[in-house]
């Protein structure tokens, strides 16, 4: 399997679920401005031109970070990386990718876009990031993880997401509860091993 990425961004997370689940991967770099890895043409992996994509070892391949955590998670249902197809507690988890995916995700990229000028978004952290921000802090105020006691896939794409604000100036140290789970999940190999095989620093 091949799991296309580049540092610090949305790749982390399924980089973190794959050690989770003990799939053997290998990471290709891509770069953004060029959209080329060291294959060539990464239009050609994923025509939409985001990370991540997924290659599996018979060729099909899966784009999406949020699907790609459903995949990976449901290689070995055992592991609980995902709740149990059918279940009210797999909506649950499927609610919480959205929400990473959308609000959190394409939300915070914003902050790093070159279409809006500095007040623009001090503005939108303002008026929109900080509810987003709320609304976590509120529900990892009395729960460790996404899902409640265990860890789980969500976890790591809201921790990937939420390694993000400090990059774009956003002061998270008004969040005690976010900073506690990041600690958490800075705790477990599989998130350790993904940010040093992507060449990141401890935070
Ligand atoms: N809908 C995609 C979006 C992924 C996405 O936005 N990826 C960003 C990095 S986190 C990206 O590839 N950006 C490349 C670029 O903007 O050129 C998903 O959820 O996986």
């Amino acid at each position: 399997m091949k799991l296309y990425y580049s540092p610090g961004s949305c790749g982390l997370s399924p980089a973190i679920v794959l050690r989770e689940a003990s799939l053997d991967f290998d990471l290709v770099k891509v770069d953004f401005a060029t959209k080329t890895t060291v294959e060539g043409n990464y239009l050609e992996v994923n025509p939409k031109g985001f990370i991540p994509t997924l290659v599996l070892d018979d060729g099909h391949f899966i784009t999406e970070g949020a699907v790609i955590l459903q995949w990976i998670a449901d290689q070995n249902p055992g592991l609980k990386l995902l709740p149990s197809f059918g279940t009210q507690e797999r909506y649950r988890a499927l609610e919480w990718l959205n929400v990473i995916a959308t609000d959190l995700a394409k939300g915070m990229s914003t902050m790093f876009q070159p279409f809006f000028d500095d007040d623009a978004k001090s503005r939108y952290a303002e008026g929109y990031l900080k509810g987003r921000f709320g609304f976590v802090e509120a529900h990892l105020s009395i729960n460790d993880y996404v899902l409640g006691g265990e860890f789980s896939a969500p976890d790591a794409y809201l921790y990937n997401v939420l390694s993000w604000p400090p990059r774009a100036g956003i002061d998270m140290s008004v969040y005690p509860a976010i900073e506690r789970f990041m600690q958490r999940m800075e705790l477990r190999p599989s998130v350790r091993a993904a940010r040093a095989a992507e060449g990141l620093p401890s935070r």
